[in-house]
């Protein structure tokens, strides 16, 4: 039987453990990136592990998440990034080239290779048949000093793509109707392979829409094989070199296969407040709304924007409309700017913002209280946008230039007959325009010698988790339902630029449960950690879902939580808990969740016994007087990590030997 286009890539990579599903396997990393909001602490971490240069084939440092400026955080956490950069022979891309994401696909990525990012959409790169994988900071610190990364085997879904778009519906409508179709929960674990002729058709930015998006299913990554499209692409791109073809072997037996026919598929939304809550345009069109945001690093490429500037050449937006672009790159911006098209979104009243994520994580442009907002960005979690009970819809970039026309949802295939809109189809340019000047290339080791690294008053390093006891005796912290999201755990917006200093972002942990008036999670926790008693979180299905922020997991433990027991935990925040030595417990008897409550004192005996090597562990609920039984669903690598005190001191001994 032949191999997936995964496996190929597994199979070349792989430096430990075997190729099979399920198994722990540890594989080479070529390539990572990082960006401002994760990356600070990354290299943090990456110092602290005393390696030096990095040891990756390329490493690229992006300034893109925090570029408003409010105080002086961003920039001192822009000094240090710049500086750490060229210290350890890193690409640094400054604030205002653009979004990791679009950025990497444009100018760095690589047919077959590996790319490990500390951000949850590091998969868009699957486009260029990459396998991008997203995970913690501390993960990537450790793959930029040399060490392979570790994940599960995963399973391949192939997804056969058939048929052909029509007009008005695109590449946000295939990941949508697969969101419909697979939820948010439940895919941890597989890939997700996309071929078939439908797939062929794709240009890369088409694909790079749908294995961004993919993050939201929760798999692994999401990946495309290489083919014409691909050699197009990079050589727009001037690299051509980049390119080879790559496939999976055409025997190939998925492990499950799904099938979407592009000729059946119409203009679809994720309604408030999940990626998977999923409607046709037809079954909401309609619906008022204030807001369309267009862009980010989901639905930035050149061929999207240059539709939605067709389209609104010599028109103007709904006046009840406040309409704004959040272009993903530097580049397409510039072409936009050279072929006429920035000044046809200006005159029909688009506020044009830099590029960089923006509103998408609630960098401003919050919408008004009780009103919709379209948006062709990847996340709807409520409050994310920075208003309480907002309604965001995530929308293709054709329903939203449709609907800030009409100032309602609307189906794009009907501009035709209602505003006499013909559907303007966009080639692909033959040549970009390229123009790296906002990027800095890696110095030499003398040149390095020179630089001084700059760590403003406001960058603290992060405290390293103390040891595990040997018997856990905790209080219930927070009682949490099904799909909470690390910006539930972690909010970002106004908070973002806090991310250098844990000891003032973890007042914020929770903030979306604090009630005015009562104290908050981080007051509790704190109070509970002085009188020596451990936080527990106790959760539903799926709790960590989104993004890669390990301060998720980095500022609960700052707090004293010392373990989560949920039914079930997303991957790349399972391993930002063990790596910052917060203990992952399954329940067992997924019934036993309704038996806690909030406050709780719950005792484990043998906690380091179990971490050694149970499967699980008795819990006793003191409060409510009964047992239950955790599933330890760990590695031997995640308890050697557990047992010593996370993976940075876990590193740290290795290297010691
Ligand atoms: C996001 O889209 O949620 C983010 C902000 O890009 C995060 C990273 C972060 O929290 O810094 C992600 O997707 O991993
Ligand atoms: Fe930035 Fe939004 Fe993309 Fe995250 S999802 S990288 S916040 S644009």
């Amino acid at each position: 039987m032949g191999q997936t286009l995964t496996y190929k890539i597994l199979s070349g990579h792989v430096v430990g453990g075997k190729i099979a599903a399920g198994e722990q396997i540890g594989i080479r990393i070529d390539q990572t990136l990082t960006q401002d909001a994760t990356g600070t602490t990354a290299f943090l971490l990456f110092e602290s592990m005393g390696t030096g240069r990095v040891k990756t084939d390329l490493s690229v440092s992006y300034v893109d998440h925090n570029i408003a400026g409010f105080g002086p955080e961003n920039h001192n956490d822009h000094l240090y990034l710049q500086t750490i950069a060229a210290k350890s022979g890193v690409h640094h891309s400054r604030a205002g080239n653009g979004i990791c994401h679009q950025v990497h696909l444009e100018r760095f990525g690589k047919t077959g290779v590996t790319l490990l990012g500390s951000d949850s959409h590091t998969p868009t790169c699957g486009a260029l048949s990459m396998l991008a994988i997203g995970a913690g900071g501390l993960d990537v610190a450790a793959a930029m000093a040399g060490g392979p990364f570790y994940l599960t085997c995963p399973k391949v879904l192939g997804v056969k793509l058939t048929g052909q778009l029509s007009n008005w519906v695109s590449a946000k409508d295939i990941i949508l109707k697969l969101l419909s179709l697979l939820s948010t929960k439940g895919n941890v674990g597989w890939v997700v392979e996309y071929f078939g002729q439908g797939a062929s058709k794709l240009t890369i930015p088409q694909r790079a829409t749908i294995t961004n998006m993919g993050a939201e299913l929760g798999v692994t990554t999401s990946i495309f094989a290489s083919d014409e499209q691909t050699r197009i692409f990079l050589a727009a791109q001037k690299r051509e070199q980049d390119y080879q073809p790559l496939a999976a072997d055409p025997d190939t037996e998925y492990d499950r296969v799904i099938e979407i026919n592009l000729s059946e598929l119409e203009p679809m939304a994720a309604c408030p407040s999940s990626p998977d809550n999923v409607k046709t345009i037809r079954e909401i069109a309609g619906v008022q709304t204030k807001q369309v945001l267009i862009g980010s690093c989901t639905n930035s490429g050149y061929a999207d924007l240059m539709m939605v500037a067709k389209v609104l050449k010599s028109r103007h937006i709904n006046n009840m409309v406040e309409c704004a672009i959040v272009p993903g790159s530097r580049a397409v911006l510039n072409m936009l700017a050279e072929a006429g098209a920035l000044a046809d979104m200006i005159s029909a009243g688009a506020r044009v913002l830099e590029c960089g994520c923006g509103p998408c994580i609630g960098q401003g442009l919050s919408p008004a209280d009780d009103t919709v907002s379209l948006r062709t960005f990847n996340r709807n979690f409520a409050g994310r946008s920075g208003t309480k009970g907002d309604q965001v819809y995530l929308v293709s970039p054709e329903t939203a230039v449709a609907s800030v026309l009409t100032g309602e949802i609307t189906d794009p295939r009907d501009l035709p007959k209602i505003l006499g809109v013909e559907y303007p189809k966009i080639e692909q340019p033959a040549e970009f325009t390229i123009n790296d000047n906002m990027i800095e290339p890696p110095l030499s080791e003398e040149e390095t010698a020179q630089v001084k690294v700059l760590h403003g008053p406001t960058i603290v390093v992060p405290e390293m988790p103390p040891p595990l006891p040997e018997k856990l005796q905790g209080q219930v912290l927070v009682k949490c339902g099904d799909k909470i999201t690390t910006d539930h755990i972690m909010p970002a917006g106004p908070y973002l630029k806090l991310r250098s200093n844990v000891p003032e972002y973890a007042k914020v942990v929770f903030n979306c449960f604090n009630e005015q008036g009562k104290p908050s999670f981080a007051q509790r926790s704190l109070e509970l950690k002085k009188e020596g008693v451990v936080g527990i979180i106790v959760a539903g299905e799926s709790y960590g879902q989104g993004s890669s922020r390990e301060h998720a997991a980095l500022c609960p433990m700052y707090l004293g939580v010392r373990a989560v027991i949920a039914k079930s935990i997303e991957r790349i925040h399972k391993a930002n808990l063990i790596n910052f030595c917060i203990v992952p417990i399954e329940f067992a008897e997924p019934g036993d969740y309704g038996k806690i409550n909030l406050e709780d004192q719950l005792q484990i005996d043998n906690l380091l016994e179990a971490i050694k090597d149970l499967d699980e562990v008795k819990i006793t609920d003191k409060t409510a007087s009964f047992e239950f039984v955790g599933k330890l669903i760990l590695s031997p690598r995640n308890r050697e990590i557990l047992l010593a005190n996370g993976l940075l001191n876990y590193t740290r001994k290795k290297a010691n030997g």
